[in-house]
């Protein structure tokens, strides 16, 4: 299997550190794709992946899987321990509810407000900005960040009582916080603890050296 992605990005992360957890690591090689030079919006690269976003799961078979929950999906399905999208009907259904509420009011609020807000990744990429909607999904992700926090405040996880792929996406969407430099709010304490513990995950460490050249052919 090929992953395609840029190895600092929060979506990326997401993969990297799900594969991780899921030990498969050694069964996937990288492919660079430069989102500065707009590499993703290029005809081969949309062929790809319509959407023109990172990562991109390429299997030997040729089919191409992207979207990070539906990679995650597939990658848990595969093998290994710790199950990512639950087992049971209510822990599926629990993990795809919070996993898509950290995307919608925490990471792509962050991205939206990166892309239309800041000079995201510059002139040549960014062909549209609209200023004002990046600042209202900045203001919703920091609201996010509260909603969270309180929910962190109840249960160790984001999903309840286990490690989950909503875990690995709020994540992202706190690494992204940080890139483009917008603080969790002092007064969140659960939420920092809660990153806090998520950064000595070892597939939280390992995910920007996993692409080096010599650890992808293990
Ligand atoms: N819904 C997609 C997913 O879950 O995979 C979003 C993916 C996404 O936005 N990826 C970013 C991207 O390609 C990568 S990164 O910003 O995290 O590095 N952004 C480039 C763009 O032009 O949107």
């Amino acid at each position: 299997m090929k992953i395609h992605d840029w190895h600092t990005g929060p979506y990326p992360a997401r993969v990297r550190i799900a594969l991780a957890e899921k030990g498969l690591q050694s069964r996937v090689t990288f492919v660079s794709v430069s989102l500065r030079k707009g590499e993703h919006k290029r005809p081969e690269f949309l062929a790809k992946n319509y959407s023109g976003t990172l990562p991109v799961l390429e299997l030997d078979d040729g089919t191409f899987i992207a979207e990070c929950t539906a990679i995650t999906e597939y990658l848990d399905a595969l093998e290994g321990l710790p199950t990512l999208t639950g087992t049971t009907p209510l822990e599926k259904g629990v993990i795809h509810m919070m996993n898509r509420r950290a995307e919608l009011e925490v990471l792509d609020a962050i991205s939206v407000y990166f892309h239309h807000a800041t000079p995201g990744l510059g002139p040549d990429v960014e062909i549209y900005q609209n200023a004002e909607w990046g600042l209202r999904q900045r203001d919703k992700a920091m609201r996010g960040m509260c909603y969270f926090d309180e929910v962190l405040r109840r249960q160790p996880f984001v999903a309840g009582e286990a490690f989950s792929m909503a875990d690995i996406t709020l994540f992202g969407g706190l690494i992204f916080a940080e890139l483009v430099k917008l603080p969790v709010p002092s007064e969140c304490d659960a939420l920092r603890a809660w990153y806090a513990r998520m950064q000595e995950r070892p597939s939280v460490r390992n995910r920007l050296t996993m692409s080096d050249p010599v650890k992808a052919q293990v």
